[in-house]
């Protein structure tokens, strides 16, 4: 084995957004690409020598090469260990897990979550710090910085480690750990929920598909429901991870997952429904009939969590992130709990939970998760709504009609408007800010705009301040509509935009969301000129 010093020079772009980052797999697979990001990494963590990382994937093209690579560069950089999930698999809120468990100093996960996968389609990369979370955008920032700064990287010469065996490897002088990428999680699993109870659900009769999508959560989801919790074989749907997901969008929205969605509006339906994403950390819940907007999922699960054992002592506070609902909101106030408003993605609430002062969080994306990992968690959620399920007696459809009658239906959807134009997508939303002072008082379809922003969020525990996070448009009667850019597309730019309506009328608490968003949606176009700007007519994705 040869240590080699590999000369190179700067890439442009190796900036991580929202969740690591993400490019088009080939442009991953390109000279240097991966290895200049990799030794970035290590350059941002203050180097490797001594440490001991988790590494594992998400099972997409690349996900096999990549894993070696950055294998041989820990080690030529003299990293004490590797804990690597089997196969180089390990799903987000697992890999989250390991790296707390095993008090790693961090760990690498190689996913770009929810986009689809394959030789042309999208690759990512991100490191997760010693809490198991995502790292803060100062670490980001660091390794961005050295990225620009790069002349060599450092790399063993050797052959393929074989990550199919488990268990110890030298690779010149580290230790090279293969360990089964689901048994910690199942055990963590067991210590928030009554495993007992959830059998008894199943053996009274309960009937659940859970559709992983050709992604992760496959292994996991077996091993639990149908291994675990006596679920009958078949519960779990694609539930083998291949490289390019079946060739669809693992992404657990109506859209991506509609066979679950027909089979669950359809006659003879489970009683429950369920499909995670790509890298395992989302969630999409569906009753019988009844879709659940994560947001809604999210309100619920906080309103009665203490049905799990995990969470029987109550909750310290919750958070969501500013585009999410205002769901949660109603149910914390009523309850007495804090409530934290979060610039979008995971990473802005490892601090409220290290710091104990949120237990339980969540966004519209369909991220739900607890302080049990610091990622969000599909099958955590999952596991959570059977718990509620089990202990309430009530069907999905009763739990949201009981919800909505005592705390009020906040209608809520998210349009996408994917691969815009840059410019124009900028250009829209330089506009709508320039405007932002002189919206207050105006109205638009009928609606009053009682408050708009730009929404910045200073992190009540270390202080530091983000910026430029979303606009957001408050309507007198608790209507909102919230628009940013994506930070995790790879292809131009996608224009997200967040529409809610608050309703307290039981008896109007029953519309087709689109529909009583209608105003909301009209006043958003009127607004910020979508249609005029991007030339779209709809948005391509509607949650
Ligand atoms: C999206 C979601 C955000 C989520 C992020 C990562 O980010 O909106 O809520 O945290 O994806 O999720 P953006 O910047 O594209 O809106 V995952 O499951 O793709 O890691
Ligand atoms: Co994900």
């Amino acid at each position: 084995m040869e240590r080699l010093t590999i000369q190179t020079s700067p890439i442009d772009g190796q900036k991580p957004g929202t969740s690591g980052l993400r490019k088009k797999t080939r442009v991953f697979m390109g000279r240097h690409y991966l290895e200049n990001f990799v030794q970035a990494i290590w350059d941002g963590i203050g180097g490797v020598a001594g440490k001991t990382l988790v590494l594992g994937g998400d099972g997409r093209y690349f996900n096999d090469r990549a894993a070696q690579i950055i294998l041989r560069m820990a080690a030529a950089s003299d990293a004490a260990r590797v804990i690597v999930g089997q196969n180089g698999l390990l799903s987000t809120p697992a890999a989250s897990n390991l790296i707390r468990k095993r008090g790693t100093d961090g760990g690498i996960i190689l996913s770009a979550s929810h986009n689809p996968g394959g030789i042309d389609e999208d690759f990512g990369i991100k490191f997760n710090t010693p809490n198991g979370g995502p790292a803060p955008a100062d670490v980001t920032e660091r390794m961005f910085a050295a990225s620009r700064e790069i002349t060599e990287y450092a790399i063993i010469e050797t052959h393929d480690i074989d990550l199919a065996r488990l268990g110890e490897t030298d690779l010149a002088g580290m230790v090279v750990e293969v360990v089964d990428p689901v048994a910690d999680y199942v055990t963590l699993m067991e210590q928030l929920f009554d495993f007992d109870r959830l059998r008894a659900l199943f053996a009274g009769g309960f009937r659940m598909r859970f559709d992983a999508m050709h992604a992760i959560t496959g292994p996991y989801a077996t091993a639990i429901l149908e291994e675990a919790l006596g679920a009958p074989p078949g519960t779990v749907v694609n539930g083998m991870p291949s490289p390019d997901f079946g060739g669809g969008h693992p992404d657990p929205n109506p859209i991506w997952a509609k066979d679950l969605m027909d089979v669950m509006m359809g006659d003879d339906a489970p009683d429950f429904g369920a499909a995670s994403d790509g890298d395992g950390d989302r969630n999409m819940i569906v009753g019988r009939g009844a879709y659940v907007t994560p947001s809604d999922s999210l309100a619920v699960l906080a309103a009665h969590a203490q049905l799990a054992p995990g969470y029987a002592g109550g909750l310290a506070g919750v958070a969501r992130s500013m585009p999410t609902s205002r769901a949660l909101d109603r149910v914390a106030a009523a309850r007495g709990l804090d409530c934290y408003e979060t610039p979008t993605g995971w990473k802005f609430f490892g601090n409220l939970l290290d710091a104990g002062k949120i237990t339980l969080c969540g966004e519209e994306s369909a991220g739900t998760g607890s302080d049990h990992v610091r990622e969000k968690d599909g099958v955590w959620a999952v596991l959570l709504w059977l718990s509620i399920l089990a202990g309430t007696g009530r069907s999905v459809a009763e739990i949201l009609a009981a919800h909505w009658a005592e705390f009020g239906r906040n209608y809520y959807s998210r349009h996408d408007y994917e691969a815009v134009d840059s410019d124009a997508a900028n250009g829209l939303m330089e506009a709508l800010r320039a405007r932002l002072p002189e919206l207050p008082g105006q109205s638009f379809e009928n609606l009053v705009i009682a408050a708009a922003d730009e929404f910045a969020y200073d992190d009540p525990v270390d202080g530091s301040r983000a910026e430029a996070q979303g606009l957001r448009i408050d309507f007198d009667g608790g209507a909102r509509v919230v628009m940013r850019l994506s930070g995790t597309g790879t292809e131009g730019a996608t224009l997200r935009v967040y529409l809610e309506a608050l309703e307290l009328d039981p008896a109007k608490q029953h519309e087709d969301p689109q529909a009583a968003l209608a105003p909301v949606i009209a006043a958003a176009d009127a607004l910020a000129g979508i249609t005029a700007r991007t030339g779209r007519t709809a948005p391509d994705v509607r949650t």
